[in-house]
Order: C-alpha cells, then structure tokens, then sequence
C-alpha cells in the first residue's frame, strides 16, 4: 500500500462537504490504491453536525481511509496537507450587498491561506469552491507566503459540465462527445461559456448546432443561470454536482489531459490572451505528462469571445479592488 494522502476540506458539515467526503474516502478521486487521511475544518456551530458526518465516515468502513480528524483549529487542519479543498464560506444573505460578502468572506481566506503557509505539507495544491470562489482563491493565495501561486485554483468545473450537457442535450449527442469546452473568467453570471471553440464528436460545435442565435443567447444565459435555477427548484444550491465537479477538477489536475482537449477550471493568470497578470481567472488549461499545468496557447478568441471574456474580467478586477486590502503587497 501507498503512504496515505492527507486532503484538508473546510467547511466539511455543509451541503457539499456531505456530498464529497465519502467519495474522497472510497478512492474515487485519487485512486484505489491511495490511502487518504480525511482533515476536516468548521466553525464552532457546524462542529456538532460534523461529528455526526465523522460517525457516519466510521460506519462506511472504508478500506482506504485511514485517519479522520475534525477541528475548528485551521493549523491542525491543514497539518500536512497535500490537498486543501476550501469549500465553506458565508452565503449572501438577503440585503448584503456583493462588496459585503466579498469582505466577510474574504476575512475566512487570508487567515487559510495563512495556515496553509504554516502547516500543509511543501506540495499543497488548494482548490476553492466557496464563492466568491475567484476571489477567495485571490486572497489566500496573496497570504501564503512561500507557496507557489500555480497551486491554487478555483473552480468552475460546474459550469463546464453544465455546459457540455445543454449542448449534447440541443445535439441530441451524449455529454462525453462534446470536448474543447472552455468556461473563460469568473464564476459568477458574467462568465463565457465558450461554445466557439468548443466540438461534438470532434466537429465544431457551431457545424452541428446551427442555431446561432440559440448559442448566443439561450445557451449562455442557461449556463449562466443553471444555480439560481437549481436553488428555485431544489430549495437548496447545488450540492452534488457542485461536489462532482470538484472532484472532477482535482482528478484532471493530477491526470494528463487527452491530446487535444482541455478543461476549465481558474487559475493565476499569467497573462495568456492579454488577460492582467496575477488575477485568478478560468481559462482552457491541460495537464501534461509530469503533471504539471499549462494555459493551452492559441485558442482563436474572436470579437464576440473577447467582448464577453473583457466583461467577466472586469468583473474580477472590480472584486480584486474591492478587497485589495486583504492582499498583501
Ligand atoms: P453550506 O452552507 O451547506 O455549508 C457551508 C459550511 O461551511 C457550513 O457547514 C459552515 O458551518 C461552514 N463554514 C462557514 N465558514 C467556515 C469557515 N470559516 N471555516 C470552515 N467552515 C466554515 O454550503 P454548501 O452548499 O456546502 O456550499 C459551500 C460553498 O460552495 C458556498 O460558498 C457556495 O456558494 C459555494 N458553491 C460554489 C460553486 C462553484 O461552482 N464554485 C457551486 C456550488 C456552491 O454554490
């Protein structure tokens, strides 16, 4: 057997921590070979609720897990960490102002991104899923001196299934046929889902659906929309699919990517495709063979991409703005 992985999540008693953990545990994501060692991180008030998920992680039995540890304490729980989920954060509240949230939660990063500094092991790769999950990965990434910004990531991995399986379902194709999906920006309303680049069984997307208006507009604002959507009819946001897509982003991370395609998930820019350097931005990025990331080169952005990739930008630098005093200089 392998020496075990430790993965560090917070917010680990919420909605997506229940739907991620046991997936972790039984070797779906790292393999099932890899032992892990599960470090799970709340608040005061979800400590409770969190003993009886490490209960009912005991009661799985699971061959792979080997160590649980639950603490409110944020150097015991990223003591060693390899990976570092970041998943709870403050949901807006009616009246809160986004700049408000943007605040609160940004208090929660700059304190992880400090203990992840101090405690996770040399190797630490951190992916953010509590939003504002661009913003949130900005500032823990400014506050963990010494750890390398290309191990931090926010994801928007949901927003490309998302999108891949309103275009097979328009196709009328399985969701696996389309690839080359890339989500540009932020996770937020503004981002591109960008269909232009985008194939269904290695055909451009714009060949097989022709309804260019339906692209456009519809498709877009589906994407864009699919969590407000999820809470109206489900009374309670994405939980599942938002844990799957984390899963799927830490899985194509360590995996290499199949020639020619990509995935999306946000990265520190280096400003590829005139996007400002050090914001953290979703773009098409591959893993290749040693393991390592790299922004895929050359992906045609034509005026209508660069109008809706120069908008959800933006839309980064204002947030970036607005919590510049959370990031060291
Ligand atoms: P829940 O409210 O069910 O759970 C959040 C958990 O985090 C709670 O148990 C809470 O006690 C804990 N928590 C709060 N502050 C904490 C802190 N400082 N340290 C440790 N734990 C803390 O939310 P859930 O549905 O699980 O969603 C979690 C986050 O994911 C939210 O910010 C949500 O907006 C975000 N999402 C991000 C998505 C993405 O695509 N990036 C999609 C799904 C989801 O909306």
């Amino acid at each position: 057997m392998k020496e075990p992985i430790t993965v560090s999540i917070t917010g680990a008693a919420g909605q997506i921590g229940y739907a991620i953990l046991f997936r972790i545990a039984s070797g779906f994501v790292f393999g099932e070979e890899q032992p892990v060692n599960l470090r799970l991180i709340e608040i005061e008030p979800g400590l409770p609720a969190l003993k009886g998920v490490v209960m009912e992680l005991e009661d799985c039995a699971f061959p792979l897990l080997n160590e649980v540890v639950a603490t409110t304490d944020l150097d015991e729980g990223f003591k060693g960490a390899n990976w570092a989920f970041l998943i709870g954060s403050v949901p807006r509240k009616a009246g809160m102002e986004r700049a408000d949230l943007l605040g609160i939660n940004g208090k929660i990063f700059t304190g992880q991104g400090q203990a992840i500094a101090r405690s996770a092991s040399k190797d630490v790769r951190v992916l953010v899923v509590g939003n504002p999950c661009n913003t949130n990965a900005l500032i823990a990434m400014n506050n963990a001196e010494g750890v390398p910004n290309d191990r931090f990531f926010a994801m928007t991995r949901l927003d490309e299934n998302r999108a891949k399986s309103q275009l097979a379902a328009k196709a009328g194709v399985h969701n696996s046929d389309v690839t080359n999906l890339c989500i540009w920006g932020n996770h937020s309303a503004t981002q591109y889902p960008d269909f232009t680049n985008a194939k269904i069984k290695g055909r451009p997307v714009t060949e097989v659906i022709t309804d260019r208006d339906w692209l456009e507009g519809e498709f877009i604002k589906t994407v864009q929309q699919r969590g407000a959507a999820i809470i109206n009819a489900r009374g309670a946001s994405s939980a599942a699919s938002a844990a799957n897509a984390a899963m799927d982003t830490v899985k194509s991370l360590i995996n290499p990517t199949p020639e020619g395609d990509w995935y999306s998930v946000a990265v520190c820019s280096d400003g590829s495709y005139g996007i400002e350097k050090g914001l953290i931005v979703s773009m098409p990025i591959r893993t290749k063979d040693d393991g390592s990331w790299e922004v895929v080169q050359g992906v045609p952005v034509n005026d209508f991409s660069r109008e809706k990739i120069d908008a959800t930008v933006n839309e980064l630098k204002e947030e970036r703005d607005a919590v510049k005093d959370l990031i060291p200089a």
